[in-house]
């Protein structure tokens, strides 16, 4: 039976990879095609194929049935495929410039196939080797401003939008965020890491009830807000960048949740570099700044336009409320980032790559103490300005 009609699960090897891109009709058996599985990510197989020739080339994703980064003690639905495909989809309808194209995707294999990015950098890596991106922060406060305002009821017929709150509804993977984000780094459990010297510092945030009782509330409101169809793990490696060009990769989190979550984890993640590389500080600043500027702009132009169906929508201060919102949202989702990246299971490598063992502790706690800072103070914010200033 060919790949493509398969019944059951099997993961891929890059020889099937390479079958099910010819039965698909995306190369031909006589193409000198090669296959590299080249996923660096927690969670899934990542296959590019080549025609050597002809260079045309595409990216074949599978979802593992358990999280690869811990192995297969940790089991994993099999459906974050389909929301991925499905969420690329959706996210593609909207803003097609900064979503990878889809080209098939079958729940059953759990697989997507798409677009090949590799002309362009992760983010992350791209950041890290002090690359600029000139149009990245723009760009992203377009995607925000655009994916988080159509997918949500002011764009949306009640039905429509209830339809999709359905279709999106991801429990598995709201779970690990739930734990690793909300819950975890605040306990003495297991699979949180960090170097032992770092140990006074995590327990001072174990009994911080304040702190904690703010991290419960920002919880609360990853359980139950469905404003609008987040990406769900925004960080700078879902990120694909280059000079001219940004997309948005790897959306398996997605569901209806805050908006401040998806505006928050971009913030935070553009915080590292400002925290491991002081010398940038003034570049990624500004980085924050236009991204949350051009957010401001779009978004409120989409609120004034014909496109809100909110009938509601003129009354004075109804989207001054809601900026003001977004914002507080934003900054305290960046602070549980901030903290759980440096204390939690899931690290990055802005601060872990830090070779001088005295200098990453030190941008460690920095980074704690911001995180602390933001889901603490976030009311006091009346503008990004203000965030920035204050950092
Ligand atoms: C087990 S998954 C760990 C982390 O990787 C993903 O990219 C998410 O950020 C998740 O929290
Ligand atoms: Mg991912």
């Amino acid at each position: 039976m060919s790949t493509v009609n398969k019944q059951q699960y099997e993961p891929l090897t890059e020889s099937t990879a390479i079958e099910l891109a010819i039965q698909l009709n995306l190369f031909s058996e006589k193409d000198a095609l090669a296959c590299t599985e080249i996923g660096d990510g927690n969670l899934n197989l990542v296959f590019r194929i080549q025609d050597q020739k002809s260079e045309k080339s595409v990216i074949v994703k599978q979802a593992l049935p358990y999280a690869k980064v811990v192995g297969e003690s940790w089991p994993l639905t099999l459906h974050r495929a389909t929301i991925e495909a499905e969420a690329l989809k959706l996210f593609g309808a909207i803003v097609p410039q900064y979503v990878p194209e889809v080209y098939f995707s079958d729940e059953t294999l759990a697989i997507t196939v798409m677009e090949d990015l590799s002309h362009l950098s992760i983010a992350r890596t791209g950041l890290i080797q002090g690359n600029d991106y000139p149009l990245l922060a723009r760009h992203l406060g377009e995607y925000v401003a655009k994916t988080l305002f159509y997918t949500s009821d002011y764009a949306l017929e009640p039905s429509k939008k209830k339809e999709l709150v359905q279709k999106f509804i991801n429990p598995e993977l709201c779970k690990i965020t739930e734990d690793l984000i909300f819950t975890d780094p605040y306990f003495d459990i297991d699979t949180n890491s960090f170097e032992e010297e770092l140990a006074e510092d995590v327990k001072e945030l174990w009994v911080d009830g304040n702190l904690k009782l703010e991290v419960a509330l920002l919880k609360k409101s990853f359980l139950t807000e469905a404003e609008a169809l987040l990406h769900g793990d925004l960080h700078t490696g879902s990120i694909f960048a280059g000079k001219e060009t940004t997309k948005v990769i790897d959306p398996e989190f997605a569901f209806y949740g805050p908006v401040g979550f998806d505006i928050g984890q971009v913030i935070a993640n553009l915080l590292f570099q400002s925290l491991a590389f002081p010398e940038k500080r003034g570049q990624i600043s500004s980085y924050i700044k236009t991204y949350y500027d051009v957010f401001e702009e779009q978004y409120t132009a989409l609120w004034n336009s014909p496109e809100n169906k909110e009938l509601l929508a003129n009354e004075q201060g109804y989207l001054s409320y809601l900026l003001a919102k977004y914002l507080r949202d934003a900054i305290g989702f960046a602070g549980t980032e901030l903290i759980r990246r440096t204390i939690g299971l899931a690290h990055v490598a802005d601060l872990d790559l830090l070779e001088d063992k005295e200098y990453r502790l030190e941008v460690k706690r920095k980074t704690l103490s911001l995180g602390r800072q933001l889901i603490v103070n976030r009311d006091k914010y009346s503008s990004i300005d203000e965030v920035l200033e204050s950092i």
